[in-house]
Order: C-alpha cells, then structure tokens, then sequence
C-alpha cells in the first residue's frame, strides 16, 4: 500500500460481529501493537530546540495535501473512542475488501505556513480538524538523530511519522519537536498531522476572544538533524544588573558524561571552555567588559558560537540590562519611557495570520514610523521572527501568554496548559535583548482562583528567567463613592514588576470628553503603563468629532486619552489598542465593522487614520526629550 493514510471507515453494523477486529487473536495483537505504540509516544516528548534558524534544517514548507474532516473520522470510530493508530491503518491495513472513503490528493492543498481560514473560502469560518501530509526524503540516517519541528500549529496537532503516532502539542502559538530517529528510513518517508483549531471552555484562551482563531499550521515546519549528542538549549544573557557578567547554562541532549562546551564571542575576544554534569547541564558565568549594550538606539547583536564535540551552533545575541528602581523601568541603567502600540500577529492587507519576515517588516516599520520604542505584541507569543525583527530594528517586545479573560481558573489541566504554553514562549525567546517583559494574560478577572493561578505562572516565568520583568495587563476600576475617580486594586499587582492596565474611557465608558475629568488614585510604588485604550474608526469615514466609527471621534480620542495619562505620575509607557485593524468574528457591526475590530491606528486597506498622526506627534516630543 502506498505511503497515503486512508481512512477506513465502518464496516456495515451487522456485519461487525462477523469481522475480523473480533477475533480474539486479533484483540490481542492490537492490544501488543497499542501498547508498542504507547510507548513509543511516551517517549516522544516534546524536545525544545533553542535558535531553530541556527540549526542544520530542511524545510518542509510549501503544499501540504489536507482532508478537512469535521467529525474526526479519521481519529474517533463510531462510537467516539479514539485508538492510537486507529483507523489510520496505514501500511498496516492489508484487507484489501474494506472500505475506504479517505485519501490524500494532490488536487486538495494548502500552504504552509499560513492559516486555512484564509486559503479555502470553505474553511473560512472553520473550526475543527483538518489532517495535513507532507512526503520528505531523507539522504542519509546515518549517526544522525531526526526531529520534526512546527514553529506552530493551531491550537491541537497530532503527529504521524511513516504511520506512527510521535506526540500531541496543545497551545497554538509556541513551536514544539520530536525526535523521529527510529522512524525515519533512508528515502521516501511522510508525515501527517491532525490539526484541530475547536475552542474549548478549559482551553488556553478559552471559547471567548476578540480575534480571529485562525487554524492550521501557521508557522514553519522542519526537519532538523542533530549529531548524536548536541547542543539542545542554551540562556547567555547578561546577569540582571550587571554590565559585566554574562550568565546563564548551555544544556546537551544524547549525554552520559561529562563533556566541554566552548562559547565564543569573537566580537569581545571571548572564548570560554565550561565542563557539563554528566547529564550534559552546565550554568555559565562569563566576565565581559566594553560590550556595547542592545538598546533601540543602538541595536547591536553579536555574534555568539556555541560548541561541544560535533555540534556547533551560531547566534546572533544582544546584551542590555532591564529592571526597576521605583516607578521607574530601567534599560541600561537609565530611566525609559515605553512609547509602545500594540500589535495582533495578523497581516491586516491580507487578512491573514502574519508569519514570514516580510509580514514583519511591514507591521514593525509601521511601528517605528508611529515613533515606537515598543510593542506590546498581543495576546499570545508572535512567530520567532517577529522577535528578531523586533531585535534587529531596536524594539523592546511585551510578550504574552494567552491567558485572556473567561479562563477555566480552578482547573488543574487548564493551568499545567498556561504553564506549559508560557514555559515553551520564554525557552523559545530566552536569548532575544527584545523581550523586555513577559505578561501573564489580558483583562483577567480577579478572584480568588484567578490570583493562585496567575501567581503559579509568574513563579514559572521567574524560575526560568530571573533577567526580565513581569506584568500582566489589568484592569483599572471606579471607585464605588466617586465615579471619576479610577482606581488599580488587584492582589497580582503585588507579584508584577511593572503595574499594566486597560482603559476605554471614551469608547465603551463614555464620550472622549470624559478623559479630562478623570482622577486617577494608583497607590503602587510601580511604573505604570498603559496597555490599551482606543477607539473604532472606519478608515475613509469622515464625520465630526462625537461620531462613532470616525476617524476624527478616534482623533479627538487620541488627543484627550494623552492628555488625561500624562496626569499619571508613575506612567513609564503606553501601548495604545491597536497598530492596525484586525479580524475578529464578536464584531458584526454592518458597514462599520463587517468582521472587523477598527481599532487601528492604520485600516485593513493600509489607510493611516487621522489619531496615527496625534499618537505619532506625542511619541516625537517624548523623544525629542530623551
Ligand atoms: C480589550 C481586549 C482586546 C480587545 C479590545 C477591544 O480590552 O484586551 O483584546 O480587542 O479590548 O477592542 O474591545
């Protein structure tokens, strides 16, 4: 049989009892091939690979051949019960009377990366399963280890291998990989994998979200081949506030002694030789002087090689220093204004998710052209090249987990998820001067659950990196005995490094008016920045100031918005909602929105409205004064 999957599908009910699937030899050697198969998967666990761009790659990008099945046939049999190879029987289906109603063509493609939502017409509302093949050769297996890499997929991936099943990955916006070694033959070989993009109540986000849940593989998939023992993961960063010390661990995957890791930093005359554990684990510590620090002023990135026996890998690192004295953010150890903006990972001109390092170029070059020194790059980790685009261009990053609003706060599974998701975010971003702050979620409400919760995720992110800041973006309230007098009170404040909230006074609380009578009562010994506020405008639609859905009711917005914050004496930056319009199916506003949220400083046409030139004016003078 070829190396297409075919779904089998039911032998006619009454003729089941006759069928060979119960007999009980047969039982018994699928039980043996289950628990083969089990233990297999067991195995496969996700190994994170640092800096995939450094690494000895073939890319499986391009035509993928789909099947989009909505009911699951091809994973759940009648009765809902899903078997680990199942009805996927490969090259293991030799009965050649069965029924098969499934199969792979080259007529029925899509592209990746890239979202399904966009391709298909059909698929453009689409949530549920769509199963993805690619054939790959391979050359050479020998003394070579094989991974399979996805930068992403959305939100539930299953993986096949030559018919067997590797691992499942849940979380639509982190990369993850297994090892294929074992399955891999010298030639012809196919991967498969069922994405499944349905929202779930217990889910990371949950059913509930402002933008459009594109499903797919969205970012780049590869083949990675390793050296039997190789460098799996390394974090060389400068020691928090320290300008001369380089700390941090290299971690080596395939070891059972000790080993020698070298890391160079030609550009500083740094080679340094550490001995690994036995287990290939070493933390670094590196004396460095004259680095010239990575700042949006001067982006600098060098060059850094890490090596152990047969594998070396390069990178590009920028070295600076983030912290906080006060209300205060500290880059470099001088006192910085966040002139930030918000950005969905969507290419608005398309409609469709961003991934390449153009889709970069363009939102990030809009966001320097605005006068940014920031992004706050909402609600979920943006593709890898976002961050180095980010990095190269000199533009600190807010990264976020997508912990947003309704989550499932007393649910075990929902929380290992978040921890998981934002665990795969920092292994991923770890080396990247960019990222400045990891936030926990958006707009959570507070209670008891939400705050153990949202505390269990920022332990994780300071275990894993103790150099960068913390926040989350919050929500301010009204004071109960004073409506204009707005208020920050939430228990996570007290575990967040920088004090973050949203507002729409003036869009959903009122006229823009409102802004210039309000009092702000912050009672936080933080900096304070502003993640969103905003207005929806039509670009093109023109009307007078109190007109909604105009770009001069957003205009006047803009002007009243500024001039009400800059009253805030902790505020240390703002990332106003939104750079550009994005997709989102909650707006279905006729004519104003049609499936859009107009928030954006720039329309989905390419437009700049008119509140693009008021926030672009503020963010001049404040550079002027630096
Ligand atoms: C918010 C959310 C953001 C929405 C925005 C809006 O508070 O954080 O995801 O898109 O408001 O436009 O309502």
């Amino acid at each position: 049989m070829q190396a297409s999957i075919f779904l089998i599908i039911m032998i006619k009910v009454n003729t089941m009892k006759n069928c060979k699937s119960f007999h009980p030899t047969y039982i018994l050697s699928v039980i043996s091939l289950l628990i083969i198969s089990n233990a297999a998967i067991l195995k496969a666990q996700n190994v994170p690979l640092v800096n995939i761009e450094g690494r000895n790659t073939t890319s499986l990008d391009g035509d993928w051949q789909i099947i989009i099945d909505p009911y699951e046939s091809g994973f759940y049999n009648y009765r809902h019960k899903e078997s680990d190879n199942g009805f996927f029987r490969n090259e293991i289906q030799t009965d050649k009377t069965q029924l098969i109603e499934y199969k792979f063509t080259k007529e029925h493609v899509l592209k990746v990366p890239g979202d399904w939502n966009s391709q298909d017409p059909m698929l453009f509302y689409y949530e549920g399963t769509v199963w993805y093949k690619k054939d790959f050769k391979i050359k050479n297996i020998l003394d070579k280890r094989l991974f399979i890499y996805f930068g992403a997929a959305n939100y539930e991936s299953v993986v096949y291998v030559n018919g067997t099943k590797v691992g499942t990955h849940i979380g639509g916006f982190t990369p993850f990989c297994f090892e294929i070694t074992s399955l891999i033959k010298k030639g012809n070989n196919f991967v498969v994998v069922k994405v499944d993009n349905k929202r779930h109540m217990s889910g990371v986000p949950t059913i509930m979200t402002d933008w459009w849940n594109y499903g797919g593989i969205t970012r780049d998939v590869y083949v990675v081949e390793e050296p039997k023992a190789f460098i799996q993961d390394y974090f060389i960063q400068l020691k928090k506030n320290s300008f001369d010390q380089i700390e941090g661990f290299v971690k080596l995957n395939g070891i059972t002694s000790k080993q020698n890791v070298k890391i160079e930093i030609p550009g500083v005359k740094i080679e340094k030789t550490f001995e690994t554990n036995d287990s290939g684990y070493v933390n670094i510590n590196i004396p460095v002087e004259n680095l010239s620090l990575w700042s949006p002023g001067n982006p600098k990135l060098y060059k850094v090689i890490v090596s152990s026996g047969n594998d070396k890998i390069k990178d590009r690192i920028g070295f600076r220093t983030i912290s906080t004295k006060g209300t205060d953010i500290i880059l470099n150890g001088k006192s910085v204004f966040l002139r930030g903006i918000s950005i969905h990972e969507e290419n608005p001109l398309k409609g469709r998710r961003a991934y390449s390092k153009e889709d970069d170029e363009m939102l990030l070059g809009w966001a320097k052209e605005l006068g940014c020194n920031f992004v706050r790059l909402a609600h979920y980790p943006h593709n890898e090249n976002m961050i180095h685009t980010a990095e190269e261009m000199g533009l600190m990053v807010w990264e976020e987990t997508p912990v947003y609003w309704t989550i499932d706060w007393k649910n075990k599974n929902t929380l290992a998820n978040a921890e998981n998701q934002l665990s795969e975010a920092i292994e991923r971003d770890k080396n990247s001067a960019s990222v400045i702050i990891w936030s926990m979620g958006n707009e959570t409400p507070v209670s008891d659950a939400r705050n153990e919760f949202l505390i269990a995720l920022s332990k994780v992110a300071r275990k894993m990196d103790g150099t960068r800041l913390i926040s989350a973006a919050m929500e301010k309230h009204t004071n109960a005995g004073d409506p204009l007098t707005q208020i920050v009170q939430d228990p996570f404040a007290d575990y967040v490094d920088v004090l973050a909230f949203n507002e729409y006074i003036g869009w959903y609380d009122g006229l823009p008016v409102k802004c210039s009578k309000i009092k702000w009562e912050i009672n936080y010994e933080k900096p304070v920045i502003i993640t969103e506020f905003g207005a929806d405008a039509l670009g093109g639609y023109h009307a007078d100031k109190l007109t909604r859905f105009s770009e001069e009711y957003q205009e006047d917005l803009y002007k009243q918005q500024i001039a009400m914050l800059k009253k805030i004496p902790q505020l240390r930056g703002m990332t106003p909602w939104i750079l550009c319009d994005f997709r989102s199916p909650r707006r279905v506003l006729p004519y104003y929105e049609d499936g859009w949220n107009r928030k954006g400083l720039i329309s989905n046409k390419g437009i700049k409205k008119k509140a693009f030139y008021v926030l672009q004016k503020f963010y001049k003078e404040l550079s002027g004064k630096e």
